[in-house]
């Protein structure tokens, strides 16, 4: 597939995807969210990749929907199927992003607002440039939060302050953001993307498919009870200690050496 609204750049075991739209911040149409579910089922099925970054060009990280693309039908008044769209788009790109069996980082370059900011939520790690702002605008344009934030941000955050800003819509800073937990690391614009690629490169470095199952064990124990997660937990490392980055770091530690993990 050839992409128009997103840029994709690999470098090692990293690879980059840039939402491409800045004259929008990056609003994202139904071709921004086919190009991104592509570029994440390409990504994640590729074992030479071993972290994803995700950003977006310009002064903005996303606007969410662009609210152009269903300008016509709003103008004449016909009713719309945003059912339909969420079920085609967002909700396709939500999962993907959050079962890809990579370590997934939002490099939040600038504003995250609307499915933006849900974008931002379904990624495992998030990283603020000082000057990014996040907003639930949903409220704003009369809708709920959508694209997975009523799941992902009280889980992140905490059920009172989600729904505050759920229902309030407020824009926040990046330093209220890390107060709240919402990004787990704020850094100086200038530095957002140097941080970002060390911390990219220090995950792809890691034994990914213990990471890929580390994210996958914390998310399904959110809705499951202790009993279930010890089961899901014994299950896994039975797995995991059949993997050559097991053995590999067993022995490392053993010889007094720096492991080298292969991702496998
Ligand atoms: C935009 C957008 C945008 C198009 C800025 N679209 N152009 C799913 C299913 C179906 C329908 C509905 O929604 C959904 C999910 C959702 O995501 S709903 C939420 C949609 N997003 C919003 O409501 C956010 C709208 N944007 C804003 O509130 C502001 O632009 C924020 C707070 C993000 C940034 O404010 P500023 O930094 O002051 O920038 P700006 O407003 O001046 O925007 C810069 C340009 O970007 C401007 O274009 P222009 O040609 O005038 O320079 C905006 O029109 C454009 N833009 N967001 N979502």
């Amino acid at each position: 597939m050839d992409y128009e609204d997103i840029k994709l750049k690999r470098a090692g075991a990293v690879a980059r995807i840039t939402i491409d739209r800045p004259d929008q911040l990056n609003a994202m149409t139904t071709r921004t969210s086919d190009e991104l579910v592509d570029a994440f089922t390409k990504l994640g099925e590729d074992p030479e990749v071993r972290c994803i970054v995700i950003t977006g060009e310009g002064r903005g990280f996303s606007a969410g929907q662009d609210l152009k693309e269903f300008q016509s039908e709003y103008e004449a008044g016909r009713e719309r199927d945003i059912e339909g769209h969420l079920r085609a788009t967002y909700n396709r790109l939500v999962l993907q992003i959050v079962d890809t069996p990579k370590p997934v980082i939002a490099e939040i370059n600038g504003v995250a607002a609307g499915a933006g900011l849900s974008l931002a939520l379904a990624c495992d790690l998030r990283v603020a440039s000082e000057a990014a702002r996040f907003t639930l605008a949903f409220v704003k344009i009369g809708l709920i939060p959508d694209s997975g934030a009523t799941w992902h941000l009280a889980r992140t955050i905490g059920y009172a302050r989600a729904l505050e800003l759920a229902i309030t819509g407020d824009l926040i800073d990046a330093e209220r953001a890390l107060e709240i937990g919402l990004v787990q690391r704020v850094v100086p614009a200038d530095s957002l993307r140097d941080e970002v690629d060390t911390l990219a490169q220090e995950l792809a470095a890691l034994p990914t498919r213990a990471i890929a199952e580390t994210t996958r064990l914390f998310r399904e124990a959110q809705d499951g009870s202790l009993a279930e997660a010890l089961d899901r937990e014994a299950l896994a490392q039975g797995e995991l200690g059949r993997t050559p980055d097991h053995l590999e770091g067993v022995s490392a530690f053993l010889e007094k050496r720096e492991p080298k993990f292969l991702g496998r």
